[in-house]
């Protein structure tokens, strides 16, 4: 069995773990954790289960995987269906990915995830518009490229739940003008999944 740590709704890294186990019902026993004001209390308890002190991160039978990438890969070798069944698809859906956890950092450090909030943002500044370019740009070639409702086909895989939080914040700092209608439609989507729904409700 597995353990998961999170933090619902703030931790955007934890919820593509958690939505990622939910959309394909793999079975995981929930570990809430919550930050704390006082940030040398938090690594210190953050540190009995996690080695970097931040989450999300997963225990199996013994075995500790931090970093939501790892955990993907491996979940991925009990659960091929974590990626799409052809290479090419895995092959994007892993760029994509890749691309995901090590870039748009304007778009993170402007707008912080909060995911119940709505705060949209008057000024934009270029670094992050030629982000929320790429990102449609993105989003739109997997949609068109794979034909189905979700960015690899028509299944919901890993490449789905590294967009969630993106998602999320388009909705919170009002950014829809930077999307075509089909990407529009896919974050209407993914919105209105019931996991999700959980997620922010918990
Ligand atoms: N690259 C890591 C990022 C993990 C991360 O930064 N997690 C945040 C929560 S969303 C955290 O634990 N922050 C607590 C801290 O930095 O002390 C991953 O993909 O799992």
């Amino acid at each position: 069995m597995y353990q998961l740590y999170f933090n619902p709704p703030k931790s955007s890294w934890s919820l593509r773990i958690w939505i990622l186990l939910k959309e394909l019902n793999i079975s995981f026993e929930p570990k809430i954790v919550r930050y704390l004001d006082d940030l040398n209390e938090q690594h210190k308890q953050f540190k009995n289960f996690s080695p970097t002190a931040k989450i999300p991160v997963l225990h199996a039978n013994g075995v500790i995987i931090w970093d939501s990438l790892a955990i993907t890969e491996f979940l991925a070798e009990s659960y091929p269906q974590i990626w799409a069944e052809d290479k090419i698809v895995r092959a994007w859906s892993r760029s994509a990915c890749a691309e995901m956890h090590s870039g748009f950092e304007h778009l993170r450090n402007i707008c912080n995830f909060d995911p119940l909030a709505h705060t949209p943002l008057t000024e934009v500044p270029r670094v992050l518009e030629l982000e929320l370019e790429r990102l449609n740009e993105l989003l739109q070639q997997g949609l068109i490229q794979f034909g189905g409702n979700f960015l690899a086909g028509e299944r919901f895989t890993a490449v789905d739940a590294f967009f969630v939080p993106v998602m999320l914040r388009i909705r919170t700092y009002d950014l829809h003008r930077y999307f075509s209608p089909q990407v529009l439609k896919y974050q209407d989507r993914i919105l209105s999944l019931e996991t999700l729904k959980m997620w922010l409700e918990s």
